[in-house]
């Protein structure tokens, strides 16, 4: 049974769509059209009931939420592909921690700006400079730590590449070459050579080829 993706082209499907790639899991693509609201839609609600991208449908078994299902796919799939959560508890413990700092510290001020930023007119919505610039302040403290975890560690979760890396693939992209921010990146010379690292990945490459959104 082929694993569906519902909705590749967001942000956050990247992160799942780069996990299965790197596990060697064969996938295929289902388009949602978020202009079009499709993600609001009675028979999306069925599967998604937040009404968001992505889901992902493993048979009769469904499941939402990037980084849920990254977890999902990288302990059903163990021995295949790549080790992405780490070996021992301790290696799993720095990966989740920095899979939850992406999500509580980086993720909140990086997806304020790319709404704000990017996204505004798509969505019809007025971009709040105040939020951008508050949201900037937030991202560089948060910046700055990860300077240090990467001045001592080749990757956030250890001396390995894992989900807590492909995590920040999808926001940072759009910072470096989609918001005119590369700076906030390339200021910081350990987050520089992480991110030229992660995302040289062939995985990441392909991803941004085929399921880039089209701004
Ligand atoms: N925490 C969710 C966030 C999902 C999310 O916000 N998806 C965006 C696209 S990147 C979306 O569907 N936005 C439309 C909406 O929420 O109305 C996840 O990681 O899957």
């Amino acid at each position: 049974m082929v694993v569906k993706v519902y909705g590749p082209h967001s942000a956050s499907a990247k992160r799942v769509l780069v996990c299965l790639l790197e596990k060697e899991v064969e996938f295929e693509v289902v388009p949602v059209d978020l202009l079009k609201g499709e993600h609001k839609g009675p028979e999306f609600l069925k599967l998604q009931p937040f009404g968001a991208v992505p889901v992902i449908q493993d048979g009769d078994y469904t499941l939402y939420e990037s980084r849920a299902i990254m977890r999902y796919y990288a302990d059903k799939y163990r021995s295949q592909g790549i080790e992405l959560v780490g070996r021992t508890p301790e290696e799993r413990g720095v990966v989740e921690q920095w899979l939850e700092v992406e999500a509580h510290n980086f993720n909140p001020p990086a997806n304020d700006l790319a709404v704000h930023v990017l996204f505004a007119p798509f969505f019809g919505i007025t971009p709040d400079p105040k939020l951008i610039e508050e949201s900037e302040a937030k991202l560089l403290k948060v910046l700055d730590v990860y300077e240090e975890r990467l001045s001592k560690s080749k990757y956030l979760g250890g001396d390995f590449f894992s989900l807590a890396d492909i995590s920040h693939l999808p926001l940072t992209y759009f910072i470096v070459n989609k918001m005119n921010k590369e700076y906030l990146i390339r200021e910081r010379k350990h987050v520089s050579g992480w991110w030229d690292d992660i995302s040289s990945r062939p995985s990441w490459k392909k991803v941004i080829e085929l399921y880039l959104p089209p701004i």
